[in-house]
């Protein structure tokens, strides 16, 4: 059995996005994070990072337990677990989708952090962080934007992990102030993952 461990940001819908696409049975824990219960000693027990999401195996490989952290390598394990075709057993389409659901998760996600902040929790004017992280921002939607000029999807020309790994990221775009309009090929993408029944689950509210 799985057991999911997560809250309702753009890395623990990727936990949940993760398990959804992948099909199999699953327990759902709320980690509430606006009030820290991530980092209560119940939790500590549980996820050594003391972030969510937190994904536990109880028929990891070899069939044993098994506790994983970081999004990433939840959406590749339970990809793997479950043969849904988000992680290729082409190795040179792995290369595609190791190197961009990296660049989801170390270089998208991270930049976009600061300004989501920014403009919805940080209080005061912080004008020059603001134009400061908004032109990161708007280069890494032009970069991605650019990645999906004539290509269906952001590694290869299916969806994969990859796709996933930089969707929750989009998914804040309003949060961001940024228009999806002035990236066209990014908007195009954006829609067709949203539209995916597995998707709309996983982004549905946690502990509600
Ligand atoms: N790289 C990690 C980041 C996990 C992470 O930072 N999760 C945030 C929510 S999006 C969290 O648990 N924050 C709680 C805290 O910092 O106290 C991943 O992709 O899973």
């Amino acid at each position: 059995m799985l057991d999911l461990y997560t809250w309702n940001t753009p890395n623990g819908q990727k936990g949940r996005i993760a398990v959804e696409e992948s099909g199999l049975p699953y327990n759902l824990h709320a980690v509430n994070l606006t009030a820290a219960e991530n980092v209560r000693e119940s939790y500590r027990a549980i996820s050594g990072s003391r972030r969510i999401p937190t994904l536990v195996d109880s028929e990891g490989p070899s069939g044993k337990p098994i506790t994983l952290i970081e999004s990433g390598i939840i959406l590749a394990y339970l990809a793997k677990k479950s043969g849904n075709g988000m992680y290729p057993t082409d190795p040179g389409e792995q290369l595609e989708v190791d190197q961009w659901a990296m660049h989801g998760q170390a270089t998208f996600g991270p930049g976009l952090t600061p300004l989501g902040h920014l403009e919805t929790r940080i209080p005061g004017d912080n004008a020059g962080a603001k134009a400061f992280f908004r032109g990161r921002a708007e280069r890494l939607y032009d970069t991605l934007n650019l990645r999906l000029v004539n290509r269906p999807f952001v590694a290869i020309n299916r969806y994969t992990v990859a796709d996933v790994a930089h969707f929750t990221w989009v998914n804040r775009h309003a949060d961001q102030k940024i228009d999806l309009g002035k990236y066209p090929n990014v908007k195009r993408w954006y829609e067709v993952i949203l539209a995916r029944p597995a998707v709309q689950r996983g982004l549905a509210v946690v502990g509600g």
